[in-house]
């Protein structure tokens, strides 16, 4: 569906990713793009300088807050929002005040793009599955047909006008993307669990369920919706209201319908019909999470036609992506993983939970307002020592102390974590950066606070 906004003007917040994609997307598509950051830090120049040259000369750029905008004067078709900003705040009132719609840069992406659309969202494991899905899509269709997108890293709007009718997308999908949705749709969708994350944005767990579940709007029978059995809240969506049909997995339980785990086999079974897929031991992943992760990954290919040994001879080569429980390297009889896209306690305790030795953990980072009990909880025995980093050091401590945890050490700064753990640690142990916590106090993003942890560990004699 194509909505003609030839010669309207549209207002995109932010000059990130998305902002950027938003902008091309609109100039391409013949609108007229209005760019308004709020970073006071940011100058003119510093924002058109992220822009190319043939949008820089077509958009207009505004550096001021948006509650300042007068919306009587200066009438937009939409405002296109980027995902980190916040839409329950006063500006956004006067948006809605003004009548104009609020489009998240899915929903302007999703407007201009064509094929089949497979949308990945959840807590924790969305950038595995959305990589490995991408891989299969890729060996099936071709790299020329596959466009993975969304907060993988890559605009959607970027790639939206690329796309045809013979492309498919793997769109890797935030709760914050899915906040301003409208007519969205995929083809097949994905919830792979929703355990507690970014609830200084949402407030409530209530709030940020239904963002993700917002990923279903439009989907009717003829979709599919591949959700987490073991997940008490996928769950009770998938038995309520889910408008999809619904493919299931689960990691802990015999399925009649759907993919499971029995032992080490992923298995499918389908109308008392059972098929043992593949052997956990494999493929490259580890842990539980990622039989999961490959689990929705296989049940989302077979839902859109892909053979079956396309999408296994996929699983078994594929490796683990970046940042995830990511071995580094070893050095002095030490071995370094880099989690760190480990930015909430729920996929924290996958990471500590996939070590098998004593480990040294580095922990801690930007607040998003969660609990740390159960993290805590996961690590048993395992950690001979936490070192905690960022805004959250001190709370997290707290907790730990209260659990029975003795060897904590509160980093003054990231270098001196990093100091901290080589000193502590012997041959035999891990070193797991795996922080439970955001980047955003300490670091641009997190894939620059993993990448200077294993530009540390290379480093080292
Ligand atoms: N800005 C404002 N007002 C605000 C907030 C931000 O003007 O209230 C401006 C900032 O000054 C900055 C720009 O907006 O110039 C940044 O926008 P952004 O934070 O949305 O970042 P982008 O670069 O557009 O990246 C976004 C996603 N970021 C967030 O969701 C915070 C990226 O996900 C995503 O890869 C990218 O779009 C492309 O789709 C990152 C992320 O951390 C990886 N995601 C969260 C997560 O995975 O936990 C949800």
């Amino acid at each position: 569906m194509e909505t003609d906004m030839r010669g309207k003007r549209v207002l995109v917040i932010g000059s990130g990713l998305s902002g950027v994609g938003a902008v091309r997307l609109l100039r391409q598509a013949g609108a007229v793009p209005v760019l308004l950051d709020e970073n006071e830090k940011l100058t003119e120049e510093d924002v058109r300088g992220r822009l190319s040259e043939e949008d820089r000369a077509d958009t207009e750029i505004l550096l001021c807050k948006l509650v300042t905008l007068d919306w009587e004067r200066n009438t937009y078709f939409a405002v296109v929002p980027s995902p980190g900003v916040p839409l329950d705040t006063p500006a956004f009132d006067r948006v809605r005040e003004a009548g104009i719609p609020i489009w998240s840069e899915i929903e302007l992406a999703y407007r201009f793009s064509s094929g089949q659309l497979i949308a990945i969202t959840g807590t924790n494991g969305k950038t595995t599955t959305t990589t490995l899905v991408g891989e299969i899509v890729k060996n099936h269709i071709g790299k020329e047909h596959t466009h993975v997108v969304g907060n993988i890293g890559y605009s959607y709007a970027e790639a939206a006008l690329k796309t045809d009718r013979d492309s498919i997308t793997v769109a890797e999908i935030s709760s914050f993307q899915l906040e301003a949705v409208e007519s969205f749709h995929a083809n097949v969708s994905a919830i792979l669990n929703i355990t507690p994350d970014h609830l200084n944005r949402h407030h409530t767990m209530e709030n940020y369920a239904a963002c993700k579940e917002n990923i279903t709007n439009h989907q009717g029978g003829d979709d599919v919706c591949v959700l987490n059995y073991d997940n008490e809240l996928t769950r009770k969506f998938g038995k309520k209201r889910c408008p999809a049909r619904v493919l299931w997995f689960s990691s802990r339980e015999e399925l009649k319908d759907g993919i499971w785990l029995d032992g080490d086999q992923i298995v499918k079974s389908h109308a008392g019909e059972r098929t043992t897929l593949m052997n956990v031991h494999d493929m490259h992943l580890v842990g539980r999470c990622n039989a999961e992760n490959v689990m929705a990954a296989i049940g989302i290919c077979l839902s859109i036609g892909i053979p079956v040994d396309v999408i296994l001879k996929t699983v078994k080569e594929f490796r683990a992506v970046e940042h995830r429980i990511e071995f580094v390297a070893t050095k002095n009889g030490v071995d370094y993983y880099n989690d760190s896209k480990a930015t909430n306690p729920d996929a924290a305790i996958q990471g500590i939970e996939a070590m098998s030795k004593p480990t040294i953990l580095i922990g801690g980072g930007y607040d998003k307002g969660n609990t740390w009990d159960e993290w805590i909880e996961a690590f048993h025995d395992k950690v001979k020592l936490l070192v905690l980093i960022g805004e959250t050091r001190e709370s997290i401590a707290e907790c730990a102390g209260k659990h029975g945890v003795k060897n904590i050490v509160l980093a003054d700064s990231w270098d001196d974590a990093l100091k901290t753990c080589v000193q502590g640690a012997e041959p035999g142990d891990a070193v797991l950066l795996s922080p439970a916590c955001a980047s955003w106090d300490m670091f641009p993003n997190y894939e620059t606070r993993g990448r200077m942890f294993k530009d540390y560990v290379n480093s080292l004699n």
